[in-house]
């Protein structure tokens, strides 16, 4: 038998700008900090950037063709603020923003809904020389760029998500230090973390009150979190690592208020977080969609590994694990839909991004990526499962619809549909791209008994 989408669910793929589009320096774009990050010695695993990564800024065209052939009826990008802004702030670049038009005016003809992400990471670098996310002035910054956004192209773009897993942005880029701008300082991971919050919360109240039609959410990076047994200190540790990686920003998005428990703890630990009334009330401005993006659950017990939280992950000996390392768990996708439902009540989900790397190979111009049809295959049986449920699942977009750079791990890991030969900066659609063709137009078939 097979399981059949809702008539009007969303099937879709999702790039970002940095990851693809290259042309760093063209039609005037300002520096951001993943161009001074990637240039900086030490920073990247491969020693790539992204000054060309898929030539996506020249090649727009030829991939938007193959998104038709694709079938996908929704495409979700980022725009490149310092594109836009080349300051960050102050004199739009006009040029910047024809790039984007264009691409949408394409995406109009071809009949594929455009889904716009504000930042996927590539903060202006003049606006990192004055303290990033951790300067109020930025938060404001922010909020002007969506506001001049939400006018030009609002008439067209119709889905709108102001950022792209705060988490990571907050914890990697100023905690662990592996992505831009690479600070290490959990105090100042926490204040960005909360300022990226109040610019998600500012832009939703200007969307509001510009009152163009469409719809406005956020993207976080949700996964399932397991207590590696049912020893006490095990299932503390599980409770603070959920809080660290997940209610830290369900909580005041839906709940209009910080988890206590995680306050408490990071103050015990000397980082206090000041968070007044007002910030909170931003925050939780309405949102119209929640956008999840799910790769993986996490296992944890009680350990030193994070000295911080006191948290180990422990990865299951029985599990297979992707070419990032990380554990294939399809029925995480349905236990973080029905978590976040059961506590937080969003209005309707989008599984924003899902999707595996995998040492994929070009071999006589095809690629054969079976474990990728797996993959997908599993994580849209659950996906269904939770449709039928009645949770209102709206859309699905696969990470990605191209290999594209992999941030820490520059051109090195594969997550596309497409093959891309960076070499030449040819495209090669891999076995993947005809499976979720096939999905897209008929279904997937039920899981043999
Ligand atoms: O490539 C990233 C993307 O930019 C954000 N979500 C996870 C993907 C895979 O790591």
């Amino acid at each position: 038998m097979v399981l059949r989408f809702p008539q009007d669910f969303l099937w879709g793929v999702a790039t970002a700008s940095y990851q693809i589009e290259g042309a760093p320096w063209e039609d005037g774009k300002g520096e951001s900090i993943w161009d001074r990050f990637t240039h900086t010695p030490g920073t990247i695993a491969d020693g790539t950037t992204g000054d060309v990564a898929c030539d996506h800024y020249h090649r727009f065209e030829e991939d938007l063709r193959l998104m038709r052939d694709l079938g996908i009826s929704a495409y979700r990008f980022s725009l490149a603020w310092p594109r836009i802004f080349p300051q960050g702030e102050g004199k739009l670049n006009e040029k910047g923003l024809s790039f984007y038009e264009r691409l949408i005016d394409m995406l109009c003809v071809l009949g594929i809904e455009p889904v716009v992400t504000l930042y996927h990471w590539d903060l202006p670098q003049a606006l990192q020389d004055m303290g990033g996310w951790e300067n109020e002035r930025v938060v404001r910054a922010f909020e002007q760029y969506a506001g001049v956004v939400f006018r030009r192209l609002g008439d067209r773009v119709k889905l709108w998500i102001t950022h792209n897993e705060p988490w990571v942005v907050a914890f990697v880029g100023h905690y662990t230090g592996e992505h831009a701008p690479g600070l290490r300082d959990f105090g100042v991971a926490l204040r960005v973390a909360k300022n990226l919050l109040v610019s998600h919360g500012l832009a939703v109240r200007t969307f509001r009150e510009i009152g163009k039609e469409g719809e406005i959410g956020i993207t976080l990076s949700l996964s399932p979190i397991h207590a590696f047994s049912e020893r006490e200190e095990d299932q503390l540790a599980q409770k603070r690592f959920d809080g660290y990686f997940n209610r830290f920003f369900l909580d005041p998005l839906f709940r209009g208020a910080f988890p206590a428990d995680v306050l408490e703890w990071y103050a015990k630990k000397g980082y206090p977080l000041a968070v007044s009334k007002e910030e909170e009330a931003i925050v939780s401005e309405k949102i119209d969609f929640l956008g999840v993006n799910y790769y993986s659950r996490q296992v944890v017990r009680h350990g030193c590994e994070e000295p911080l939280l006191k948290v180990a992950t422990v990865k299951p000996e029985e599990s297979q694990y992707t070419d990032m390392g990380w554990e294939i768990y399809p029925q995480g996708i349905l236990e973080i839909v029905e978590r976040v439902f059961q506590d937080y009540a969003p209005r309707k989900v989008f599984i924003t991004e899902n999707g595996i790397a995998l040492p994929d190979q070009l071999v006589n111009g095809t690629i054969n990526d079976g474990a990728r049809i797996a993959f997908l295959r599993e994580h849209l049986r659950y996906l269904h499962r939770a449709i039928q449920r009645g949770y209102a699942v709206k859309g699905y977009f696969v990470w990605s619809l191209l290999d594209n750079f992999e941030w820490a791990f520059g051109l090195s890991k594969r997550f596309g549909l497409v093959f891309v030969d960076y070499a030449t900066g040819k495209r090669f659609p891999k076995e993947s791209f005809f499976f979720y063709r096939e999905v897209i137009e008929k279904g997937i078939e039920e899981e043999s008994q």
